[in-house]
């Protein structure tokens, strides 16, 4: 991800008076001492730009401004120079302390003009509390407003979630399923069940899109079975570059694929693609600590008739549960529903949430985390407690950079019953 381009990142810009904070909400927001902060006004000269990935928008360039209200010579040419950004900021983080006025409102009608997404950020709550009315106005016009103490962290998660629900949804789009994991020309095998959780007669959506990514890519690509892996597999003239599989067949698919291949699932790579890997690793990695009767949250983002055997409901709990040592207390909440006593459960798995955006999956994620509550996925969790954690990861080398760098070693052993 580091290697992104700044073009690619969504430009966040931090604007407002000087001394309101700016450059102190930046630093809460990253977690690092990116920008000087001083009560001495005008402390931000030149804008300071900082690109990282931030969870949960994934790539961004933070702009950290002088502020807008700068006086003296030096002070117009600062003002000039921030001006000049705010053409390249495409979500704007209009920062005030104490009173909203005219100057703000001038700055917003500005933001709005250039069709920049906003958050109305009031800081130093501590000192003043901005007006009820100045909020209903401001919340009237469908602005995101958080109030926030930069120095302690208050409200630093609700800025964090108001960031994301306010990015541009062209931000969201256009990220590869798995076409970019290997180069034209190769050999993907997908593995697809045919169970009775396998609708009659079409594959699922992330099979169809795996598929039709891989041809747009101009890679090759063999469907079939878990039940006629080992004849493909032998039937082919050197062996695949990846193999996906649906994650209920992780075994017997992983006793079939040589181990030099690289191995995955679809919810793995939808874990990516429609959330945020490394921040679901992360949550896995929380399988280790859980004990027996510790919550867990199931989430699931369609509404679909279980099954006698349904994955969620009977085979992630066994699978969990024999891994932990004990039963668990699982909670399962379907479609739109998601709990408001989050800090409740030890551990929260999303499904592969084929039938939401990436914007909805990341706000779950950023909910959890804001909770403290580790989130993980379907895949990622049957992965691990089927003791191929690091083998399922095979594909992503952030990933395993991130789980090797863990304190955390997943045991050596399978919950397989
Ligand atoms: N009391 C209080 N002080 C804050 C808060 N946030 C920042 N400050 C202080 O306000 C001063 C200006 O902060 P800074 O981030 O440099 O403001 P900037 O000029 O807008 O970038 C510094 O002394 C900060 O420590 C807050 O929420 N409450
Ligand atoms: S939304 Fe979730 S539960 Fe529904 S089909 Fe997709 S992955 Fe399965
Ligand atoms: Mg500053």
């Amino acid at each position: 991800m580091r290697k992104t381009p700044r073009s690619m990142r969504l430009h966040i810009g931090i604007l407002g008076r000087r001394n309101v904070g700016k450059s102190s909400i930046l630093n809460a927001l990253t977690r690092q001492y990116v920008s000087i902060v001083s009560a001495v006004p005008g402390t931000t000269t030149d804008p300071v730009e900082k690109p990282m990935e931030f969870l949960p928008l994934g790539p961004v360039l933070f702009l950290d401004t002088a502020g807008l209200d700068d006086e003296g010579a030096l002070g117009v040419q600062r003002v000039e120079r921030t001006r000049a950004l705010l053409q390249r900021i495409e979500l704007a983080v209009l920062v005030v302390a104490g009173t909203w006025g005219e100057f703000e409102e001038r700055l917003l009608e500005e933001l709005h003009r250039r069709g920049t997404a906003v958050v109305v950020v009031f800081n130093k709550i501590d000192l003043e509390a901005p007006s009820g009315e100045v909020l209903e106005v401001l919340k009237g016009q469908g602005l995101p407003v958080v109030l926030t103490r930069a120095d302690t962290g208050e409200g630093i998660p609700a800025l964090r979630e108001a960031l994301l629900q306010a990015a541009p949804p062209a931000f969201f789009e256009d990220r590869p399923i798995l076409g970019d994991l290997v180069p034209p020309g190769s050999l993907v095998v997908l593995v697809v069940p045919i169970d009775q959780e396998a609708p009659k007669g079409r594959l699922i959506m992330p099979q169809v899109q795996s598929i039709r990514e891989l041809l747009d890519h101009g890679v090759r690509c063999l469907v079939t079975r878990e039940t006629s892996l080992r004849a493909a597999l032998h039937g082919l003239v050197s062996p695949p570059d990846l193999v996906v599989t649906d994650s209920q067949a992780f075994l017997d698919v992983a006793a079939a694929t040589p181990e030099a291949v690289p191995l995955t699932s679809f919810s793995i790579l939808f874990s990516r693609y429609r959330g945020d890997l490394l921040t679901q690793v992360e949550g896995t990695l929380a399988i280790e600590t859980l004990h027996p009767g510790d919550r867990v949250l199931i989430a699931e983002a369609c509404s679909h008739h279980p099954v006698a055997d349904d994955i969620g409901r009977v085979k992630i709990p066994r699978w969990l549960g024999n891994y932990v040592g004990g039963e668990l207390d699982f909670v399962t909440v379907q479609g739109h529903d998601f709990p408001e006593d989050l800090p409740s459960f030890s551990l929260a798995i999303l499904c592969g949430s084929c039938t939401l955006n990436r914007k909805e999956v990341l706000g779950r994620i950023a909910r959890c985390s804001a909770a403290g509550v580790p989130v993980t996925n379907y895949g990622l969790t049957i992965a691990y407690s089927l003791g191929m954690f690091e083998r399922a990861l095979a594909p992503f080398p952030e990933a395993l950079e991130l789980l090797r760098s863990s304190s955390i070693l997943p045991r050596e052993r399978s919950a397989r019953d």
